[in-house]
């Protein structure tokens, strides 16, 4: 399968346009050749600084610009991280994903404690990724020797819409992140949210960002706004779960070997809408009863959708082992 890194947005546009039968069928053929034993990943998530974050992203709870319930947390200390790490591997999980409310990495106490994390959940057989806003080159190589899988930083939304969604921080930087994660030889966990007002144009927009990026990101997150209260974009119309369905098949298609993650957002979305998101080519999902601080189906609800669409979940190294 010929891998491109060159799509234009007008292409990627009239694959998010194209028959829903017709896109459906282009995303299968990719994804049944790059994983044809249909595997999904199941991705824990924990946050380990919660609230209290200084930049102004739009749709976050978690802003100290914005009036939402989230009140700011110490944050969580490394034996009780690990403790939820090992009942995530219990669960089932893959994945362990960490989230710190941060603009960037701090150095020092929080930094050494999120390195000890990292080398926890690895010793766990889990694939340890980190979420922590910006970092420089010598905590980008510090946190690959701890051994860490990969860092998600995203990119949100199209280069045009992304000042009406964030000014604190801009997309330049966001890619200048992205490229000190890739230098340090660590796995890059990059995608965007739907259902902020953007357009189509601006979803293929993003897209091309994202399949431009040379390899592509090894996973991509695809959010459906949760517009939580006292947020900007509390009263925003929810997505049509059709559009996240053709979100989802046209990032596998530009990206066949990428993990096409169904993040935010599935709480309100019918098993129906999940199952089609499945057949156009999502291959992960976020498992367990909470993303950092909103709902996500509960591990019996998800257990339950995988055996309805016949697909495995990846197994654990530590499973493997057994
Ligand atoms: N502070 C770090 C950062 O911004 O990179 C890490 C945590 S941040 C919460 C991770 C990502 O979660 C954001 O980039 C955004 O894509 C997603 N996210 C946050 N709030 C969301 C919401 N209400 N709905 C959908 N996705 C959301
Ligand atoms: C990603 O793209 N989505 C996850 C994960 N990466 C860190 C976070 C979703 C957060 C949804 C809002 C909340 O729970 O606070
Ligand atoms: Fe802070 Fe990340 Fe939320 Fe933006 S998305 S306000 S950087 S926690």
């Amino acid at each position: 399968m010929v891998v491109r890194h060159d799509w234009s947005r007008e292409e990627i546009e009239a694959l998010l346009e194209l028959p829903l039968m017709d896109l459906l069928w282009r995303a299968q053929q990719v994804h049944r050749t790059a994983n044809p034993g249909y595997r999904v990943q199941l991705a824990s998530l924990l946050s380990v600084k919660t609230g209290g974050c200084e930049e102004d992203c739009a749709y976050c709870p978690q802003s100290m610009h914005n009036s939402s319930d989230v009140a700011g947390q110490p944050e969580l200390e490394v034996a009780p991280v690990l403790e939820r790490a090992r009942a995530a591997r219990e669960a089932g999980a893959h994945r362990f994903c960490m989230g710190w409310a941060w603009r960037d990495i701090r150095d020092g106490a929080p930094f050494e404690a999120m390195l000890a994390m990292v080398r926890g959940v690895r010793a766990l057989g889990l694939e340890a990724c980190v979420t922590a806003g910006m970092l420089s080159d010598q905590q980008a190589r510090r946190l690959a020797e701890a051994g860490l899988t990969s860092y998600n930083h995203n990119l949100d939304t199209s280069p045009e819409h992304y000042a009406r969604i964030i000014t604190t921080r801009t997309y330049q930087e966001r890619l200048e992140t992205l490229e000190r994660v890739r230098r340090a030889g660590i796995g890059l966990c990059c995608g965007g949210i739907i259902g902020m007002g953007e357009t189509v144009n601006d979803r293929a927009g993003l897209l091309q960002v994202l399949a431009t990026i040379t390899p592509h990101p090894e996973s991509v997150p695809i959010n459906a706004l949760v517009a939580v209260e006292g947020t900007p974009l509390e009263d925003q119309v929810p997505v049509d779960p059709i559009e996240w369905v053709r979100m989802v098949a046209v990032a596998r298609i530009l990206m066949p070997y990428s993990r096409v993650r169904l993040s935010a957002g599935r709480e309100t979305l019918s098993r129906e809408a999940q199952v089609l998101a499945l057949l156009a080519g999502a291959d992960s999902i976020f498992y367990g009863d909470t993303l950092l601080t909103t709902g996500n189906p509960a591990v019996e609800a998800d257990r339950a959708l995988l055996a309805l669409a016949g697909v495995q979940a990846e197994e654990s190294d530590a499973e493997r082992a057994c």
